[in-house]
């Protein structure tokens, strides 16, 4: 068990709201920010932040609100963990940046140890450090490319990849992320994913993967695709877990064909699901995996780790970046590595969902809004319809959530149709905390179902 954020660093791990939400002082901020900040940066909850520890975040008005999002699966280890905030201050006082590419430094090669060490795998290994998830999952492509002398992208339907021309191309839904931004990227092709509360009954992962690998063979070729990128549980497009079978069966089938299997581990990552890598659990071993969001405790960090000689197939200085693999970003990784080993944070995952997800089952016996609930460890999920129907009703998913932080409670919504709604605590949340807050998640699914029940 993690030891408390409480007795750590003295913000009570409880909820609080001393006024409504947002109070005051946020309001004035969103006037302010109204001014000057670009209207295309959006915010889901209006509330700024003054401090944040563990799973909770107080805002400026002195509310304290429970964070289910970690800040989009970041902060798994904890808001400002204090092993982290300590390694970032030790590093920062020591030099900020220097460029690895100009004048190296022992932690970046210390994080490429720790990578290949352990992502899924004991092959040899290299990695390269970026910035975000985008620019990860840009160059896992970028290396496969130049590995393999092909230029095709495969990638699944509900994928989100990022906000890069070639990562929005590599991305399914318009809106958002991709309405009035192209032309985008060529080469890239989208085949459909395993989806199981939509595909059709009774449909084994390895169906799905044929599904999949049909359409790539025929529309594609497979001796002109480099890569098929995968996340091995969609994200942003609904927590959707694919039918066991379906990713063991795509990385067979590239490796049978020369083609690079790239997780983009970008949200499964570090712990988040149970495991240390959501490829892990069916033993799926990738030639490249994007990581970033958790693996630095909250700072900016992101890499592409895997196969030597895919790596290496990069002629020096193709690979690179001013800040990628900043020393300040991998001090705090190293911190935050140390804890998801020292304190078996994917052991905590695993707690969280015994924990949750009774809970949501029972929830969806209720409540006629809840397709589904689904997800592994730490990342779990129920999709929002309308009660009988498989119509995705985004209005009530967000009405929830709304409800929810009304409450002090941060509770995100993802999903193709926005009609999922995400748990991803950090993963030292308390079971005290984990109840209250599921307790305001039930309250506020209950009140939007007096049609909804099922008898
Ligand atoms: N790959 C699987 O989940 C980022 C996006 C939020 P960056 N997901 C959160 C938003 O609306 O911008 C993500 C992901 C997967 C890649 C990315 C991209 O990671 O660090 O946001 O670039």
């Amino acid at each position: 068990m993690a030891p408390d954020p409480e007795v750590r660093t003295g913000l009570a791990q409880r909820r609080q709201l001393l006024t409504e939400i947002p109070g005051p002082r946020s309001r004035a901020l969103a006037e302010r920010r109204a001014r000057v900040v670009a209207a295309g940066v959006s915010s889901t909850f209006p509330v700024y932040v003054a401090r944040a520890s563990g799973a909770v975040l107080e805002d400026v008005d002195g509310n304290v609100l429970v964070d289910l999002g970690s800040g989009i699966a970041v902060t798994s280890v904890g808001a400002s963990a204090p092993e982290v905030v300590a390694a970032v201050a030790a590093q920062a006082a020591d030099f900020t940046h220097t460029c690895f590419m100009v004048s190296p430094y022992e932690s970046y090669v210390a994080v490429c140890e720790a990578l290949a060490r352990l992502t899924p795998g004991d092959h040899e290994k290299r990695s390269v450090l970026v910035n975000s998830g985008a620019e990860a999952v840009e160059n896992a492509v970028k290396i496969a490319r130049r590995a393999t002398g092909r230029d095709a992208v495969v990638v699944l339907d509900h994928a989100y990849h990022g906000r890069t021309n070639l990562t929005m191309a590599m991305t399914a839904k318009a809106m958002p992320y991709k309405i009035g931004f192209g032309p985008f990227a060529g080469e890239v092709y989208r085949v459909p994913a395993s989806y199981p509360l939509r595909d059709p009954v009774g449909m084994t992962g390895e169906e799905a993967a044929q599904r999949a690998i049909d359409l790539a063979q025929r529309q594609v070729g497979a001796d002109r695709i480099a890569a098929i990128v995968v996340e091995p549980i969609v994200g942003e497009g609904g927590f959707i877990v694919p039918a066991r079978g379906f990713l063991p069966a795509l990385a067979a089938w590239a490796r049978a064909h020369g083609i690079v299997f790239v997780a983009d581990e970008v949200q499964t990552g570090f712990a988040r699901t149970g495991d240390m890598f959501a490829c892990d659990d069916e033993g799926v071993v990738p030639d490249l995996v994007a990581v970033a969001k958790g693996i630095a405790g909250g700072m900016p960090l992101a890499g592409v780790t895997g196969r030597a000689e895919l790596l290496d197939a990069v002629h020096s200085g193709g690979l690179g970046g001013t800040f990628g693999g900043n020393p300040v970003a991998c001090a705090a990784a190293l911190a935050a590595i140390d804890l998801y080993e020292r304190d078996d944070l994917a052991g905590s995952a695993r707690r969280i969902e015994a924990r949750i997800l009774p809970r949501l089952r029972e929830l969806a016996r209720r409540v006629g809004s809840i397709a589904e609930v689904r997800g592994r460890g730490a990342m779990l999920a129920l999709e929002i319809v309308r009660p009988g129907t498989l119509e995705p009703d985004a209005a009530e998913a967000t009405r929830v959530a709304r409800a929810c932080a009304a409450q002090g409670v941060l509770v995100l919504t993802c999903g193709t149709w926005g009609n999922v709604l995400r748990l991803l605590p950090p993963l030292v949340i308390g079971d005290d905390l984990l109840d209250d807050a599921l307790g305001v998640l039930a309250g506020a699914l209950a009140a939007g179902s007096e049609f909804a029940a099922r008898p």
